[in-house]
């Protein structure tokens, strides 16, 4: 008996009639990174953004070598470098109002220095100690947080919570490549997407997360390429470019204010220096690779565009890198300064109520503390 036979007259019902939810075509992101330094394009960019980007590239570069010399004198536990990233960092800072909000990786310092913070005081945690350092709220910027992608569920949640209550606050969330593999990675952009929460997610796609390749994190045609299964448009830009980043995410966060929901963002970049001061980056890349990212350096790109319309000379380089100086100079001088450390801070911040036990640990804390100086004094 033939399988027909079997069948008999069997026929099954038409399935109910299906489209996808959404079009997907435009939320899919260019073919090639978005790029407007050295284009057409960066005829239209305005000469007091660039004036600002580049100080803050200029500033940021130095303020990474100075907080890596802190590294090598003992005066700062750890830092990972964002050299070759400083487009993406400041970009980010910069295209943000001050009511809305930042949420940074480890990566992220010079994002947060150019938001505001005391570039002293963004290293309090990287210095190792046990807090943040700076007061989230008085610059509306999220601890730096070391748990991969943990900030994005954080900025997800304040930012629908900050719909909900009718506030005008748009959240931007940095996340490395290596980061996008991490379960909060997709709840934060699954929830931003299913309640068009005004987030934008920036992925620096800086090649590595400490050793490991992209190649070996993801077998997506791109990052950006994520956007399109949580139903957000992703997009693909020249990380490295500085002007581009930010009108990228400028337009992710307009999209983001005016009710059109989030975006996820994808810089193609590169992390010059090792992942932090304690990896060594010759074990897993060779010189030839990061000298091709040299010759695409964020400063020069800049540099060559602004130099090219008649935006900078080198009295204004040489004011930049003053700048620059000072600040370096400032960071020196009050890093090498030991803070006055009270151990009873242990105890303040943990809970907003303390429990009993933490009360009780306080105590003799703060009893053995009285003996020790009264043993010290007799
Ligand atoms: C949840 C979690 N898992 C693992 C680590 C250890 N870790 C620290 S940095 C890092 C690599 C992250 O790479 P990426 O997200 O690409 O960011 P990058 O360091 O390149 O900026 C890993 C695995 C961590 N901090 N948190």
């Amino acid at each position: 008996m033939t399988v027909m036979e079997q069948r008999g007259t069997y026929r099954p019902t038409p399935p109910p009639a299906w489209q996808p939810r959404t079009d997907p075509a435009p939320l899919l992101p260019d073919a090639e990174p978005y790029r407007v330094l050295g284009t057409d394009a960066a005829a239209q960019a305005d000469p007091e953004l660039l004036r600002r980007l580049y100080a803050q590239l200029v500033r940021g570069r130095r303020y990474n070598v100075q907080a890596t010399a802190l590294t090598k004198q003992g005066r700062l536990a750890v830092y990972p470098s964002s050299t070759g990233q400083e487009a993406c960092e400041v970009a980010a800072a910069l295209v943000l109002e001050e009511r809305d909000w930042l949420f940074p990786s480890y990566r992220d310092t010079l994002a947060v220095v150019a938001r505001g913070v005391d570039p002293v005081e963004a290293l309090t945690l990287l210095r190792g100690d046990w807090h943040t350092g700076y007061d989230p709220y008085e610059h509306r910027v999220a601890p730096l947080c070391t748990p991969l992608a943990t900030q994005l569920p954080h900025a997800v949640g304040l930012a629908h919570a900050a719909r909900l209550k009718g506030d005008d606050v748009v959240a931007l969330a940095m996340v490395g490549d290596g980061g996008t593999s991490e379960g909060d990675f997709h709840e934060a952009l699954n929830f931003a997407a299913v309640w068009q929460a005004p987030v934008v997610f920036l992925v620096q796609n800086n090649g590595f997360a400490i050793s490991v390749p992209l190649a070996k994190q993801t077998a997506a045609p791109s990052l950006a390429h994520k956007a399109v299964g949580y139903g957000m448009p992703g997009r693909l830009v020249d990380g490295n470019d500085a002007a581009a980043v930010h009108e990228v995410l400028a337009d992710a966060v307009r999209r983001a204010r005016e009710g059109g929901g989030p975006t996820l963002v994808e810089a193609v970049t590169y992390r010059i220096d090792a992942h932090t001061n304690a990896d060594d980056a010759t074990r897993y890349r060779g010189d030839a690779e990061v000298e091709t990212w040299r010759e695409h350096d964020p400063i020069q790109l800049l540099e060559r565009e602004m130099t090219a319309r008649g935006l900078l000379d080198e009295a204004a380089r040489q004011s930049a890198r003053d700048a620059a100086e000072v600040m370096a100079a400032d960071l020196r001088t009050r890093m090498n300064q030991d803070p006055a450390l009270d151990p009873m801070d242990l105890f303040s911040h943990v809970y907003a109520e303390p429990t009993p036990q933490l009360r009780e640990q306080q105590a003799l804390l703060r009893a053995e503390l009285e003996a020790e100086q009264e043993g010290a004094h007799r």
